[in-house]
């Protein structure tokens, strides 16, 4: 299997930091998406993150990737469930929520989702999901049990325990419109671990992150990427303000 947008994801880590907007294909309609990641990419985004936890329609998540793919990054779902899943995306966040008490987002749904991403042949990036805190309609309807804030060092042998079992992407998500983002303790270490195991996993965090000091606070403790979602909606003039602050603590 080529292994082309982790390549290239992996050559974009190691010149800069990764910023991810994430398009929420049912909450806005393929115009808006387009019109909110034209925004985000004017603003210094890198890479465009589709999904959502509930409602995803295939032909609506097929048009709005579309019409994201006109705008020259790469598209990448972030699938909730199979319905997350279209050929027009560049690759997909191949993910096991690793803190899921339902054994069906520990392997059921990669299983069904396996022979689909191979017929539709777009490039599965092998990820742990790890939800912390809030965790949102993300931990909701993933049935996980959220690592408590105040535990930093349980998000970190999460981590640990992702990248041993081949993860090349870990995501720390304190689910979207988290009140808090993931701790920079947790990020610090789970940096600290990956670093003494040898692993260098692309460690990226995402949730409740709106002003550039929580952007800072994620670079400076170690994260190799941020995702925002929920920025790009409500207050998308902020945008190139948390990004910079991302990219140059
Ligand atoms: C959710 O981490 C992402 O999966 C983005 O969260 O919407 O809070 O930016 P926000």
């Amino acid at each position: 299997m080529k292994r082309r947008l982790l390549e290239k994801l992996e050559s974009m880590r190691r010149k800069s930091r990764i910023h991810f907007t994430l398009i929420d294909p049912e909450k806005d309609g393929p115009t808006e998406a387009y019109e909110r990641a034209r925004v985000a990419r004017d603003a210094g985004t890198d890479v465009i993150l589709v999904g959502g936890s509930t409602g995803v329609h295939e032909p609506v998540l097929s048009e709005t990737v579309r019409r994201l793919k006109s705008l020259g990054l790469p598209v990448i779902l972030f699938p909730g469930n199979l319905n997350g899943l279209t050929p027009e995306a560049d690759g997909v966040l191949f993910m096991v929520l690793l803190n899921s008490s339902n054994p069906y987002y520990l392997a059921g749904v990669q299983v069904q989702a396996a022979p689909i991403v191979l017929r539709m042949g777009i490039e599965p990036i092998p990820t742990s999901y790890i939800i912390v805190g809030y965790g949102g309609a993300a931990g909701y309807i993933g049935r996980a049990k959220p690592i408590p804030y105040e535990h930093p060092e349980l998000v970190a042998i999460h981590a640990l325990a992702g990248a041993m079992m081949g993860s090349r992407l870990i995501y720390l998500e304190a689910g979207s419109g988290a009140p808090k983002p993931v701790p920079p303790e947790a990020i610090r270490l789970s940096k600290k671990l990956l670093e003494e195991a040898g692993l260098d996993p692309i460690l990226v965090v995402g949730g409740g992150v709106r002003d550039p000091d929580a952007a800072r606070a994620a670079a400076e403790a170690g994260a190799d990427g941020l995702v925002t979602g929920t920025l790009a909606e409500e207050d998308p003039h902020r945008l190139s303000e948390v990004i910079a602050a991302f990219k140059n603590p």
